[in-house]
């Protein structure tokens, strides 16, 4: 096994302690390393029996995290992974009644506050969202970002907390801020498994903050295998942090202070801990700490078992390093503890555990139990008086005799019993109605709610402010109306800070920024390298920590680059804690068309599937994306803006209020009028719709054009389909692939809006080509709904409707 240290380990501890004070500390240590083995041992037996559905648990890396803790202070962060259990308990950041409640999907935030019984076990947060939507004080609170499965992905969100840090101490325009910062001596913890460093996710993340020099330290928790695929087919000469020792800071250069300790070895794990976290704390430089020879002493996962892949002789390797056997091997070698005193720590240990377990599982069982109870009487009342009565009686008392039940059973039975009573109308079944009606509403709310943060700072709450004009307003370039408006809210807001490719010095690649830099300093609007997950990981841990980011992706084909963090991490994140926690970033982008298979990408209905929970924005021009901006950065939820990348040198009108006028989200705008067809189009379509209206005007035929505005949320006045109980007639146009956006645009104004009812012919949609547009204007002709197919087919639905009026062209 490697043991290099490439630093070598410190005193224990700042303090002098007598030897009492320091066993009391060794031993407490033990005693929650002791008790967090056990958690694991009962949660997999739980899973192996039945009661909960899936176990992943942290044991084998236990000491490690005991010399973590020790070094994370109020105001810190973690962005870690599923096997920090230990890390959690020793903080007190979550507990063993908590970590039993989650795993038994207990739909209550008092009892799991880390996702109110969403997330699978051993996936973590701290809620630092009230009810009411304000923050708590972060700077007096220790801070976990809310945890989740895909592994890696927590990486670049880790990147944004650390950065926040580095605002704070050198933006003194943020002094104001204190819930949020103590002048930036923070430090954000993350850590990740050895086969995790594999994703490219880690990579980025890695340079970026060895570029950015931020306090952020990555643990590394290295067991030898991800799941069953050893070290060597993971990773280079087997040892990540062997390959990664170019990124050691030398002499006048920036990067990192790497550290590599065994993860049995306690006292050099608590050196460790505290000199490289003491570094990263005052220098603001990243830190590393690969943390080796760790073990997994009951496989990785209740899907399987490790002695499948595991030989026998790593099988008794991990069995004499279990990291808790050697703590306590030391602890009595040491004379820090008696066998017998351990014994004895051990054995209260584990009562108070299974007592941890038992109130858990009973808490949740309680009050499924009573619900049941309510139901089963319910259906067996309900059965007295219907024709299926002996039906209805065995549902009642299956229900009643199922093992461990969940809502699922009780909800299903009372569904079924009205299928069965379908023809039965008495008040015992309006009763059973009326009784499910009020549990659909609660479950709704258990697992269905917090999508988007929804508190009264709600972007959808923020007051409408019409644009004004001056009688002599000025008509300039589109991009110095969004340059006009980026600088009032810079002006405004001191939080607000602006990066990526190409944003800082030039002002991004169509000059939205050109100047701002300049102004406001490079602490707020700033370069990025190309790493496109990381900047949407910058902003969103950025925005958790109070600040106000537009992370710019420079053109919309380009965030697929980030979709994974977007999806995973971004838009999840309110679901997932149930409200507990929220990143308010805006991500700005361009896009639609321009030229060529990767600048003409308009794929809504990758961001539409991929991105529930943003506000999607589609702006037809820049005045309307500035009044988007000009809400989102008022509200408090995350938003994509998608600018139309061929729009910033057209003429626009510059309102006078252009730091201040808001375009409210969801509200369609009728920008023209007409009978015949309704036709609903946005983003760079939409010009070309109006301009194809004219063309269809002196044909006779006179369209109603709609602009939705934003895609999510969707016309929530219905003005789509109130149009169509004029004209009868719809047609999408889009540029994204056929059955794309379009598709879903047809599923809101049909079966949302009822639009299907007002129709006379068949609803159609006008997209791209099914492939990428290839590159010049013949290729864009050929491929992108062009004037002359809008017309085309607008034409032919109205021609399909009455030929003897418009005989077919061609
Ligand atoms: C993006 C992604 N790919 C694959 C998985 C499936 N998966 C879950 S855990 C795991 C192994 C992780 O190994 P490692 O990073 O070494 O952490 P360990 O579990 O060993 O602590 C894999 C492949 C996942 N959750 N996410
Ligand atoms: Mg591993």
């Amino acid at each position: 096994m490697p043991e290099t240290a490439l630093h070598s380990a410190g005193k224990f501890g700042d303090v002098e302690l007598s030897f009492d004070d320091f066993k009391k500390i060794v031993i407490n240590d033990y005693r929650v390393g002791f008790e967090s083995r056990q958690a694991s041992i009962l949660g997999r037996r739980e899973v192996l029996t039945g009661k909960a559905k899936f176990g992943i648990f942290g044991d084998g890396k236990e000491v490690a995290q005991l010399a973590m803790a020790k070094a994370f202070k109020p105001g810190d962060w973690r962005s870690g992974y599923y096997r920090d259990q230990t890390f959690m308990f020793a903080t007190g950041m979550s507990n063993l009644k908590e970590f039993f409640a989650q795993l038994y999907a207990t739909p209550d935030i008092e009892k799991d506050p880390a996702s109110g019984g969403r997330q699978m076990n051993c996936h973590y947060a701290t809620r630092f969202v009230n009810p009411d939507g304000s923050w708590v004080n972060q700077a007096e609170t220790m801070n976990c970002a809310s945890d989740i499965s895909t592994t890696s992905g927590h990486m670049p969100r880790l990147l944004g907390l650390a950065y926040a840090s580095k605002l704070y101490r050198q933006n003194k325009e943020l002094e104001y801020l204190k819930q949020f910062s103590v002048n930036g001596n923070e430090v954000a913890f993350g850590t990740i498994g050895n086969g995790s460093t594999s994703e490219g996710l880690f990579f980025e993340t890695f340079n970026a903050a060895g570029v950015l020099q931020v306090p952020m330290a990555i643990s590394i928790w290295d067991d030898a295998y991800a799941i069953s695929v050893p070290a060597s087919l993971q990773t280079t000469k087997e040892d990540i942090s062997e390959i990664l020792k170019g990124f050691q800071c030398e002499e006048g250069t920036n990067g990192y202070e790497i550290f590599k300790v065994r993860g049995w070895d306690y006292v050099a794990l608590c050196e460790t801990y505290e000199r490289a976290i003491s570094i990263c704390r005052e220098k603001h430089v990243p830190v590393l700490i690969h943390v080796t020879e760790m073990t997994q002493p009951q496989g990785h996962s209740t899907s399987g078992s490790h002695e499948r892949y595991k030989s026998k002789e790593r099988l008794a390797w991990e069995n004499d390093y279990d990291c808790l056997v050697k703590m306590r091997d030391w602890m009595i070698s040491s004379a820090i503890a008696s066998p017998e005193e351990l014994d004895e720590m051990e054995s209260e240990a584990k009562k108070f555990v299974r007592e941890c377990q038992r109130e858990a599982w009973n808490e949740r069982a309680d009050e499924i139990k009573i619900e049941l109870d309510e139901a089963a009487l319910a259906i067996e009342q309900l059965a007295h008086n219907v024709a299926a009565e002996t039906e209805l009686t065995a549902i009642a008392t299956a229900l009643r005799s199922v093992i461990d039940p969940g809502r699922n059973d009780i909800v299903s039975s009372i569904r079924k019993t009205l299928r069965l009573t379908v023809k039965e109308n008495t008040p015992e079944k309006q009763a059973l109605i009326s009784w499910l009606y009020t549990e659909n509403e609660k479950n709704t709310e258990r697992y269905n709610s917090k999508l988007f943060s929804g508190t009264p700072y709600s972007p959808l709450n923020v007051p409408v402010i019409v644009a004004e004009y001056e009688d002599d307003a000025r008509l300039i370039d589109g991009r110095e109306v969004l340059n006009a408006c980026f600088d009032a809210n810079f002006e405004r807001d001191k939080s607000i800070v602006a990066f990526g490719e190409d944003v800082g010095a030039i002002g991004d690649v169509n000059q939205g920024f050109a100047g701002l830099q300049n102004k406001y300093g490079d602490l707020r609007i700033v370069d990025t390298g190309i790493r496109e997950a990381t900047i949407i990981g910058q902003g969103m841990g950025l925005s958790m920590r109070g600040l106000r980011p537009i992370a710019e992706i420079q053109y919309l084909d380009y965030l697929i680059y980030a979709m994974n963090v977007i999806s995973d991490d971004l838009a999840s994140l309110s679901y997932r804690t149930k409200g507990g926690q929220k990143a308010p970033v805006i991500i700005r982008t361009r896009g639609h068309r321009l030229e060529g298979i990767w600048h003409s990408g308009s794929p809504m209905g990758m961001i539409l599937g991929g991105m529930r929970g943003l506000h999607i924005c589609v702006p037809r021009n820049m005045t309307q994306a500035a009044g988007m901006y000009n809400t989102l950065l008022r509200g408090d939820e995350p938003a994509l803006v998608i600018e139309c990348l061929n729009g910033y040198r057209l003429k626009e009108k510059l309102p006078a209020n252009v730091g201040e006028f808001t375009v409210p989200l969801g509200k369609a705008e009728i920008m023209r009028e007409g009978a015949d067809i309704t036709v609903v189009s946005y983003g760079s379509t939409l010009r070309i719709v109006m301009e194809a209206a004219e063309e269809l005007e002196k044909m006779d035929i006179h369209i109603e054009v709609i602009d939705p505005q934003t895609l999510y949320p969707f016309d929530t006045d219905n003005i789509c389909g109130s149009s169509l109980r004029k004209t009868n007639k719809l047609l999408v146009i889009d540029e994204d692939i056929p059955g794309s956006g379009s598709a879903y645009i047809l599923q809101r104004i049909l079966e949302k809006q009822n639009g299907y009812y007002s129709l006379d012919s068949q609803p159609k949609t006008l997209s791209a080509k099914d492939h990428r547009p290839p590159y010049g204007s013949d290729g864009d002709y050929f491929s992108k709904p062009s004037h002359d197919d809008v017309i085309e087919a607008v034409y032919n639905m109205m021609s399909e409707a009455n030929p003897g009026k418009y005989p077919a062209i061609y």
